[in-house]
Order: structure tokens, then sequence, then C-alpha cells
């Protein structure tokens, strides 16, 4: 019998393809030189620099699954892989990521025009420029369709009223992508630009969770917007829900990289410290911790990567990409606190980097669809009932 790979049981690494495993390494690289040394003082004193997206842009790493204007049009398992080495570090930088990638350049791409494409998609991959996604509202969280946020027809403008909270990457954002009802009740996506009259983007202050990264609001104040900057390919929920797909995908690859971090940080520190004489691993709890992370990761990944095939292939469902984003964020977050708990006091310490994943996991379990969401989305779809309301 073939011996144990313990990292990698199932043994994911063969079945990537050379390109797919290229694209891995020079996004762990990238984590390596440009993240890892930044995090924990930037998580400390919620520091960020803006031109980190910069970075992002050169090492071919935003808009991946895009192919052209600057993109490198890799398969969604290639993307799944960037955001799992970008999340071992840090699910803050992960974030920063995806809302660019896949809330904000993909909507531009999938329902955008030509002119939209060409004036927006090469800067936002170059990192040039920054992208932000606003769909959730002080009181529409769970249900965007209660947004208040209006676009009224103007003499062939549009002019946007109303507050966006809760947004990556806002107060340093360039463009916007607001969804927002118009005057039949349709709710449509528009292009906003920093400078828009009377549009301020003030950022939460008090964040205990992705300190790494900025996060704000999106305030509109009559802001006009010229009819060129309405998202025309789309109409209704579908098209901040078809965002959200590519977004969840990505965010189940990622949690399982913040997993991944945790559980190789509690074993090294299990092999290390002794107590009552022997190594901490040496005993049968410390090693039951470790066998349900290795279990509950390797199960995760393999999920993430047959999802990430289907979706190449256009064959996954929603509800399905519900499944492994509910799974593997509510997994990463019991994983991260058990390893918290495997380092004793250690653990609370930065140093060790397991609290940082624990409070960062705790947003990701709850942005894009809670946990229990997930599972409403998940039961509606086997039983034909809805129970939202
Ligand atoms: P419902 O009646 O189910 O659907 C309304 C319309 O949307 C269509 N649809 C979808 N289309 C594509 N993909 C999906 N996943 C879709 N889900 C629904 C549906 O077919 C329908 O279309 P049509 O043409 O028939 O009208 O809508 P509902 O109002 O009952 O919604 C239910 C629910 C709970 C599923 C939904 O509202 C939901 O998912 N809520 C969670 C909200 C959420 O995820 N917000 C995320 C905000 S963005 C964010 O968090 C970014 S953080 C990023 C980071 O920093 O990394
Ligand atoms: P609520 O909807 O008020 O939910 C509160 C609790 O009630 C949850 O436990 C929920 O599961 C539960 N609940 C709600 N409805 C039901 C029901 N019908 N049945 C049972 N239980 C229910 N949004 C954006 O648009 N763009 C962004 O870039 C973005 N970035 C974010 C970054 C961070 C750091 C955070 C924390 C959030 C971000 N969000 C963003 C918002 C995020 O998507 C919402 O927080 C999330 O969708 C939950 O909405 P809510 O906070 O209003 O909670």
């Amino acid at each position: 019998w073939p011996r144990l790979v313990w990292e990698d049981p199932l043994l994911l690494e063969e079945a990537l393809t050379d390109e797919e495993r290229m694209v891995r390494d020079s996004a762990r690289a990238f984590a390596a030189e440009h993240l890892a040394p930044i995090v924990r003082e930037a998580n400390r004193r919620e520091m960020y620099d803006r031109d980190l997206m910069r970075r992002f842009g050169e090492a071919g790493l935003l808009g991946p699954t895009i192919e052209g204007y600057g993109c490198a049009g890799v398969s969604y398992v290639a993307y799944g892989l960037i955001a799992r080495e970008v999340e071992r570090v840090d699910s803050a930088y992960r974030s920063a990521m995806s809302v660019q990638s896949s809330l904000v350049m993909h909507p531009i791409h999938a329902f955008g025009t030509e002119a939209q494409r060409e004036r927006y998609l090469p800067k936002l991959a170059a990192g040039e420029w920054i992208g932000a996604f606003g769909l959730t509202e002080p009181d529409a969280g769970s249900d965007p369709g209660g947004m208040k946020t209006r676009a009224r027809s103007a003499g062939g403008d549009y002019v946007l009223t109303g507050a966006k909270t809760w947004i990556t990457n806002s107060p340093i954002a360039d463009v916007f992508v607001v969804w927002a009802k118009c005057d039949d009740g349709a709710i449509r996506g528009f292009l906003l630009e920093r400078g828009d009259v009377g549009l301020t983007t003030p950022k939460i202050d008090g964040k205990f969770s992705l300190r790494a990264w900025v996060t704000g609001e999106i305030v509109m104040d009559e802001v006009r917007v010229p009819s060129d900057r309405l998202l025309p390919g789309v109409e209704g929920l579908r098209g901040p829900f078809g965002c959200l797909n590519n977004a969840r995908y990505g965010i189940a690859w990622g949690a399982m990289g913040a997993a991944e971090a945790c559980w190789h940080a509690a074993r090294a520190y299990g092999l290390d410290r002794r107590q009552f004489d022997r190594p901490l691993a040496a005993t049968q709890l410390f090693q039951k911790k470790l066998a349900d992370m290795q279990t509950e990761i390797t199960l995760g990944l393999n999920a993430c990567l047959t999802a990430g095939r289907l979706l190449d292939a256009h064959r996954l469902a929603p509800e399905a990409i519900s499944l492994i984003k509910r799974n593997n964020c509510g997994k990463a977050l019991e994983i991260a606190r058990a390893a918290r708990d495997m380092h004793g006091g250690n653990g609370v310490s930065d140093e060790y980097n397991v609290i940082r994943h624990v409070m960062n996991l705790e947003a990701v379990n709850t942005y894009e669809g809670t946990h229990d969401i997930h599972a409403l989305i998940l039961g509606r779809a086997q039983t034909g009932l809805q129970a939202f309301s």
C-alpha cells in the first residue's frame, strides 16, 4: 500500500493540471513575499496600503478567469487555488481580491457594454483602480430584495439615493458596482465613480475581523449617473446573485486555506510544546483534534475541486455553491477555534496567527450569505418550500 501524504491524503495535488499548479505556485510565492511579512502589523493597527492591489495586478491575480482585457484567462480551479493561497495568509487580502475579481470585474464583463469593459477592466486587472460592490444596506442584509436605494430616471440620466453598508474596499475604491431599484421596481446595476457629486464612502471603525483591509459604506445623496453607466445586460436579483455565485465559490476554497494555516500551526505547536513530560501531540485528545482537522480540510478541498471542474464545464448549480460555501466556512471557523485552544494561552497572541484567523472567519462565515441563509437555500432546493419569510 502507498504511504499516506498526511497533508494531502486524497492527492488533490495530482488532480491539478500543470497550468493550475503553476498559478498556485505563483500565488503562493506572491503571498509569501508581499502579504505574510506585513499582515501582523496590518491587522494589529488596521493598516492597509492601496498599492497592494497594484501588486496583485502585476502578479496577474485579478479577474483571472476573464479572457482578454489584461486578464489571465485561467480556469475556475486556478482561481480557487489563488484564493486558497492568499487566504492561507489572511482572509482580508482574499476579500479585497475576490471583491475586485468576482463582484466588480465579473459583472462588468458579464453584464456591461463593450465600452464599459474597455474603460474599466484593464485598469481593474492592473490594480490601478480598486472596485467595490454595493448590495447590503443597513436594513437589507440577508434580504437584499428589501433594499431602499432608488435610481430615479431624470432626463436620460439616473439619480441614485440611498446607503450601502459593510462594503469591502469602499473607502479606497475608484469604481462602485451599486444595485438599486428603478422607477419600475426592477433592480439594476450601476457603475459609480469616485468624484461623482453626492457620493461619499466613510470607513467603518471598530471592526474586529478582517482588520488588514478596509470596509466602509457607500452613501449616495442624489448622485447623477449617465445612462451609459447602467449595466444593461441584467435585471432583477439574478444580477447581484450571479456575481455572488462566483465569489462564494472562491470563498469556499479560501476558507480552507485559512483552515490549513491553523491546522499546520496546531500540529507544529503540539510537536514542539511539552507538558507532563511529553509533546502535546502525543496525547489522544490532541491527535483526535488533528484528525478532525485533516478530515474536514481534505473533504472540503476535494469538494472545491469537484465544484471547480463543474463550474469550468458550466454545470455547477448555485445551490451546490451554497453547500460548499456554508460547509467550508463553518468548518474553517471550527478548526480555527480548535487550533486557538490547542495553543493554550499563546493562542490568544497574534504572534501565533490563529487568533487572527478566528476573528477573520467570523466575518467570512457571515458575508456572502450567512451559514443559516445557505441552509435555507439548500432546504428550499430539496423540499420546494421556502422558509425565509
Ligand atoms: P429569490 O426569489 O430566491 O431569487 C430572486 C431572483 O434571483 C434568482 N437567483 C439567482 N440567480 C443566480 N444565482 C443565484 N444564486 C440565485 N439565487 C436566486 C432567482 O432565480 C430569481 O430570479 P427571477 O428572474 O426569477 O426573479 O430571492 P429572495 O429574495 O427570496 O432571496 C433569498 C436569498 C436568501 C436566497 C437571497 O436573498 C440571499 O442569498 N441572501 C444573502 C445575501 C447575500 O449573500 N449578500 C451578499 C452581499 S455581498 C458580500 O457579502 C460581499 S463580502 C465579499 C468579501 O469581502 O469577500
Ligand atoms: P441579517 O440579515 O440581519 O442577519 C442576522 C442574523 O439573522 C444572521 O444570523 C442570519 O443568518 C439570521 N437570519 C436572517 N434572516 C433569517 C431568516 N429568514 N431565517 C432565519 N435566520 C435568519 N455586503 C456587500 O454588499 N458588499 C460587500 O463588499 C460586503 N462586504 C462585507 C464585509 C464584511 C467584513 C462584512 C461583515 C459584511 C460584508 N457585507 C458586504 C455584508 C454581508 O453580506 C452581510 O453582513 C450578510 O449578508 C448578512 O446580512 P446582515 O449583516 O444584515 O445580517
